[in-house]
C-alpha cells in the first residue's frame, strides 16, 4: 500500500466533493461553471489515484484503527449530506421560481462607467442605489460603457440573479418581479457594489393601466 497516494487521493476526493458542493449551493452561476470544472477534475483524478494507492504492493492489510477512521469519514460525509438534504440548505437549497417576467413600460438605466475596473475609483456603478415599483419601471438596464475592453456582470449578493460576463458596449436586462433589497456586485472586481430597492406600489400600477385603457 502506497500511503502517500492514498492520502493525496482521499485530500482530492475531499476537495472536488466541497467544491461540488459549494458550486451547487448557487453562490453564483459564473463562478459555479469554473468551480463544477475545476472539482469534478479533482474528484476524478482522487478516485483514480486511491486504488492505486491501496493496491500497490498487493492488498491491503488494514490495521483496526484505520479502518475505524475510514468508517468515521463515511459516516460524516453521509450525515452532513443528509443533514443538509433534510434541511434544504446547500446544493438542496429551494430555487424560489420567478418565471418568465414582463417588461415594465418604463425601464431604468445603471451605467458602469468607464475605469469602473479601476479599485482606485469611487464611481462604477451609477447610480449606485435606485428604487424600482414593480410592475411600473422594474425593468433595469445595465450598460458597459467601459472605453476599453473589460468585461463586467451584476450578480445579486444572494444568488438571485447573475448577468454572466458582458463586455464593453453590451447590456444586461433584468426585470424585479418580488419585493426586496439587492444588493449586487460584480464578479471580476468585488469592490464595484450596487442596490436595487425593489418595491410594491398597487395604486401607481393600476394608475398607470387606466392610463394603457383609456
Ligand atoms: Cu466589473
Amino acid at each position: 500500500m502506497d500511503e502517500t497516494l492514498l492520502v493525496v487521493g482521499v485530500i482530492f476526493v475531499i476537495l472536488g466533493l466541497a467544491g461540488i458542493y459549494v458550486a451547487y449551493s448557487g453562490v453564483s452561476d459564473t463562478l459555479d461553471n469554473g468551480l463544477q470544472q475545476f472539482s469534478g477534475l479533482l474528484l476524478a483524478l482522487g478516485i483514480a489515484m486511491i486504488p492505486g494507492g491501496l493496491l500497490r504492493g498487493g492488498l491491503p492489510q488494514l490495521s483496526g484503527p484505520k479502518i475505524v477512521a475510514i468508517l468515521a469519514t463515511m459516516v460524516i460525509l453521509v450525515s452532513l449530506v443528509a443533514t443538509t438534504a433534510a434541511l434544504q440548505i446547500g446544493p438542496f437549497k429551494k430555487v424560489e421560481e420567478v418565471g418568465e417576467v414582463e417588461e415594465t413600460p418604463f425601464k431604468v438605466i445603471v451605467r458602469i462607467v468607464p475605469g469602473s475596473f479601476n479599485p482606485q475609483q469611487e464611481e462604477n456603478y451609477v447610480p449606485k442605489q435606485i428604487r424600482v415599483i414593480i410592475g411600473y419601471n422594474s425593468t433595469v438596464i445595465w450598460i458597459n460603457d467601459e472605453e476599453v475592453d473589460v468585461a463586467h456582470t451584476v450578480t445579486d449578493e444572494e444568488g438571485r440573479f447573475d448577468s454572466g460576463l458582458f463586455g464593453s458596449g453590451q447590456n444586461w436586462t433584468y426585470t424585479f418581479a418580488r419585493e426586496g433589497v439587492y444588493r449586487y456586485f460584480c464578479i471580476p472586481h468585488p469592490w464595484m457594489r450596487g442596490v436595487v430597492i425593489a418595491e410594491e406600489n398597487p395604486e401607481l400600477v393600476a394608475s398607470l393601466r387606466q392610463q394603457e385603457a383609456g
